[in-house]
């Protein structure tokens, strides 16, 4: 599959960039978008078009396209960077996508038709959004682009919020556009456009349903309430499991391609998109593309984030923690690997209930694609933002392990794996990467050793626990004691001791 591009390679000094003039040229084994796109027109605007979106959702809207439906092609829009947008400027805003698995595949897509940076283009961005032809927003902005508090309300003393809610029509936030947008729509006499959240939170569409309410609300009661009634904001559930762009993927691109690529994406072949179906102003035909459309995502929701992604920030922290640089270290460790499958299975598993699929077979489907042996995932991508990421993964299956009477004693290992990892940062004076870095910062710098006093440290960090769960007395128990096995004996021997001893 891989080859094409040597000869072209080595006739050039300097390669041919991809581009809509370009693209004829591409190795034969590249798949090109195989529609018009000149005969394309914007149906989406989407909201923060980083290494995930264009791995995933945007590859959805290629087949979309590639389906005949032109109308529903994306503008994405950075809230901040112009990276993106400059990148891939020279290209026509195509782009390479590597597929690297048991098979490794290359394909352009092509859904992409305008880049904007709204720190820069504001009144363009506010103008894709009210047009009548746009339907869909969709959002990929992560976890803190929500601006919620943990109790789910919209956090008014965000800095954000605050900028937005005293100039509302310059916005920097997201809910500050989605809000200027359908205000503009509703003047307009124009049909509210649906909210698609596509992040990794639980219960994500109502989430951003509830920030932008409340955000309307303190601007216009009245809007809020035309809000209310117009605009769906469906649930969705996204999985692939796509590593940042390293330096090593240019160069394979452009020499499987035989043409260069400023900003290509990687990703696994696996790929899941389960979709709440309630729109108010139409939708693709995703049900013919790949997605699934349900009435009820919450079952997929949580079975990947507290399976997957809660597997996933274990490996992350308590992999570090054993000097490991990227998932494949952690998956070539048997022991270790034997922890997280029980994690999944014994302490993970049981807070699922009902489930509409085979529990087992899900958990065994995700283990193999964490030993994908293409792809090099590293852990200190999935250890970012660790606060806004541990209250979905793995706060909440606490919770309700503690309420059902259920083990948590693997799970305290995760949340102790994160102190320590936080610890050791501070101590060698590594950046910490995560909205709270500053508090996480002084949390960790004021650390002794001591499992009770250092607990007691981070408990400090209400945002991320709330009182109750910190204060319940064997949740207490089980993170001091993690705490200390990890101190004691290390990450290795830590988990060595949980394996040679029967759950609790
Ligand atoms: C990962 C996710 O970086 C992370 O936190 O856990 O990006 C994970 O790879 C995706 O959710 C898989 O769909």
């Amino acid at each position: 599959m891989e080859k094409g591009g040597h000869a072209l390679m080595r006739q050039r000094a300097t390669p041919t960039v991809l581009s809509n003039r370009s693209i004829g040229k591409i190795a034969a084994t590249t798949a090109v978008p195989g529609y018009d796109r000149q005969a394309c027109s914007t149906g989406i605007v989407h909201l923060g078009p980083g290494a995930f979106h264009r791995a995933h959702q945007a590859v959805y809207i290629d087949n979309v396209l590639a389906q005949g439906e032109t109308s529903w092609a994306l503008c994405g829009v950075s809230l901040r960077s112009s990276q993106v947008r400059d990148s891939l400027m020279a290209q026509n805003n195509l782009y390479t996508l590597a597929i690297l698995d048991e098979q490794v595949q290359f394909r352009v897509i092509g859904a992409i038709r305008e880049l904007l940076t709204a720190s820069q283009q504001a009144p363009v961005v506010i103008e894709r959004l009210s047009a009548a032809t746009t339907r869909v927003v969709t959002l990929t902005i992560t976890e803190k682009g929500y601006c919620l508090t943990p109790a789910g309300d919209l956090d008014v003393a965000h800095p954000d919020i605050q900028q937005d809610l005293a100039r509302p029509e310059a916005p920097v936030s997201a809910v500050g556009f989605i809000v200027e947008g359908l205000r503009r729509r509703r003047q307009a006499g124009i049909t509210s456009f649906s909210v698609l959240s596509c992040d990794n939170l639980a219960d994500n569409g109502r989430r951003m349903a509830h920030a932008v309410q409340q955000y309307a609300s303190l601007l216009d009661p009245a809007l809020a309430r035309w809000i209310d009634s117009e605009t769906c904001f469906p649930n969705s559930m996204v999985d692939s499991i796509t590593p940042a762009t390293d330096d090593a993927l240019r160069p394979r691109v452009e020499w499987a391609t035989g043409l260069a690529d400023a900003w290509p994406v990687q990703r696994e072949a696996f790929s899941q998109w389960v979709v709440e179906d309630q729109f108010s102003c139409g939708r693709p035909s995703w049900q013919n593309a790949g997605v699934t459309m349900t009435s009820d995502v919450a079952p997929f929701e949580q079975a990947k984030l507290r399976l997957l992604n809660g597997a996933h920030s274990t490996m992350a922290y308590l992999g570090t923690l054993y000097g490991y640089a990227t998932i494949n270290d952690v998956v070539a460790d048997k022991e270790f690997m034997q922890h997280v499958k029980l994690l999944m299975h014994e302490e993970i598993s049981p807070s699922l209930g009902d489930m509409p699929f085979d529990i087992n077979g899900y958990i065994d489907s995700i283990l193999s694609r964490f030993a994908n042996p293409a792809i090099a995932h590293q852990l200190s991508q999935i250890a970012w933002d660790g606060s806004q990421k541990l209250p979905f993964r793995i706060l909440d299956t606490v919770r309700d392990n503690l309420l059902a009477g259920q083990g948590i004693e693997r799970l305290c290992f995760t949340i102790a794996a994160w102190f320590h990892f936080i610890r050791h940062r501070v101590h060698n004076e590594v950046g910490i990467v995560d909205p709270l870095a500053g508090v996480l910062a002084e949390a960790g710098h004021g650390c002794t050793g001591n499992a009770a006093s250092d607990v007691a440290r981070f408990s400090l960090l209400e945002t991320v626990f709330d009182a109750a769960l910190y204060s319940e007395p064997r949740f207490h128990r089980s993170l001091c004691a993690a705490y200390e096995k990890i101190e004691t004996r290390g990450a290795a021997g830590a988990v060595k001791y949980l394996l040679s001893r029967p759950q609790k």
